[in-house]
């Protein structure tokens, strides 16, 4: 047994991340063309913002806030999903929430890898979205077998990732050496390869059934597609990017810009063209796939809130299908939506963190039997939005679709299937809006029994 210290996951995580960024600031140089708009748009904020930025050094934030929130990628098989979930253990990554594309015809389903409690989001919050290619949506049985096949021979991790990733499971963690050496190896999953896999009519037989089907399929491994800092003004983000050479997609997902910043706001740089070696070929194509990103995050919803954000984007994008500029739709059905944290929580929209700020006396007359409702008005519970720290189904859609060159699809007959996910997977899914739920009610319970004892204490 080894008397050496083992690194936290948390760690691990941090190196990983600070490497992959990197890495792929290197590969794509873009990429950090991007980074320096983002840090320039949140200076400026922090600058305008005094009070922003109060609250975020008390959150101890603003010292992370130039660290990447997320990336992205895409597998193959079932074994290959079964591996990287253990390989994210190893960094203290769990998979969250699962989600169905095949709704908006991309032939995926997908979760969250990330870190579940406050503390290791507070560490580092880095995840990574990751996809799984449903094959069976490939209409064609040849092309289907033929995908099927060429993903069969094909080794994702190299084999000192594998034997790492084994120790790590039977040594409940790594040593420092082992540690850096695993993230050197992990990291060799996610490089970009210029040359693919297969000859030039394979990839196109691919591409033409779909996009995503090419670049899951003809390559030695899953390349990392993009990588998400966190901005504090997605608006000035996207009307940045064109001045600084960035083709920006057409349109910010998920909600509109509001007072109380809601779920999850994305926008991108469209993939790069990049040129592409294909077997047995002696002149070049090409094939995108990479670009960058940026998220602006908000208050989590709960079920009923989330409920009613599915149904006010719903009506947002009919209208955007008879002709209303989607900017212009969503700001309109978004009225529906409140717009303060009382009101949200209050009519149970969104999650928050409770803290107690009433004075002693003041809590004996009325707090005991106050609904949380009443605290909170009487000002005895102060509430702070709890981050969401998922994904949305239907901008990752968005994402995904202005990434592979606006293809439009018809969605797949087809309906999500969790339970195969699962089972490819080797694990289920956790469930994002019970961790909010959980957060909410610890918090809340953690004050209720402050002010019990405080209402207690005071002399009759
Ligand atoms: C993933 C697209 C989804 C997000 O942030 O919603 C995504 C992909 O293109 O592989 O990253
Ligand atoms: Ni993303």
């Amino acid at each position: 047994m080894s008397t050496q210290l083992l690194v936290h996951p948390d760690d691990i995580r941090t190196l990983f991340s600070r490497a992959m960024s990197d890495l792929y600031r290197t590969e794509v140089p873009l990429y950090g063309t991007l980074l320096q708009l983002v840090s320039d748009v949140n200076h400026a904020v922090l600058t305008a913002d005094a009070a922003l930025a109060d609250g975020l050094r008390d959150e101890r934030q603003l010292s992370r806030l130039d660290v990447e929130r997320h990336g992205a990628i895409r597998l193959g098989t079932a074994q290959e999903l079964q591996t990287m979930r253990r390989l994210f253990a190893v960094m203290g990554l769990q998979p969250v929430g699962y989600y169905d594309l095949s709704v908006a015809g991309v032939p995926v389903h997908s979760t969250a890898f990330r870190p579940t409690d406050d503390e290791a989001l507070g560490c580092n919050p880095f995840r990574v979205f990751t996809s799984l290619l449903r094959l069976e949506l490939i209409a064609d049985e040849g092309l289907r077998q033929q995908a099927a096949a060429v993903l069969a021979k094909r080794q994702i991790f190299t084999s000192r990732c594998l034997e790492l990733i084994e120790l790590s499971e039977q040594q409940k963690g790594l040593t420092e050496t082992q540690a850096r050496q695993f993230v050197e190896q992990a990291l060799e999953t996610f490089r970009w390869h210029s040359q693919a896999t297969v000859d030039f009519p394979t990839y196109k037989a691919l591409r033409e059934a779909h996009t995503l089907v090419a670049d899951i399929v003809c390559f030695k491994g899953p390349h990392i597609n993009h990588l998400t800092p966190r901005t504090l003004d997605i608006d000035a983000v996207q009307e940045g990017m064109s001045r600084h050479g960035m083709q920006a997609k057409n349109t910010i997902e998920g909600p509109p810009r509001r007072q109380f910043p809601i779920l999850l706001r994305q926008t991108s740089f469209l993939a790069l063209e990049e040129s592409i070696q294909f077997l047995h070929q002696a002149s070049t194509g090409s094939h995108s796939a990479r670009f960058g990103e940026v998220e602006q995050r908000g208050c989590a919803l709960t079920r009923k809130g989330r409920a009613l954000y599915d149904a006010l984007l719903g009506r947002a994008l009919e209208a955007s299908r008879s002709g209303v500029p989607m900017a212009l739709a969503l700001e309109k059905t978004f009225h529906a939506f409140p717009d303060d944290a009382v009101t949200l929580h209050n009519e149970q929209l969104a999650f928050f963190r409770y803290k107690v700020n009433g004075k002693r006396l003041a809590l004996q007359s009325a707090a005991a039997d106050a609904t949380t409702s009443q605290l909170v008005d009487g000002g005895w519970l102060s509430i702070e939005p709890i981050t969401y720290e998922d994904f949305l189904p239907v901008s990752a859609a968005g994402i995904f679709r202005s990434n592979l060159g606006n293809e439009v699809r018809d969605s797949y007959a087809a309906q999500g299937n969790q339970a195969s996910f699962e089972a490819a997977l080797g694990a289920r899914v956790l469930d994002e809006i019970a961790l909010y739920e959980q957060v909410q009610s610890a918090s809340l319970a953690e004050c209720l029994e402050q002010i019990r004892r405080q209402v207690a204490e005071v002399p009759v």
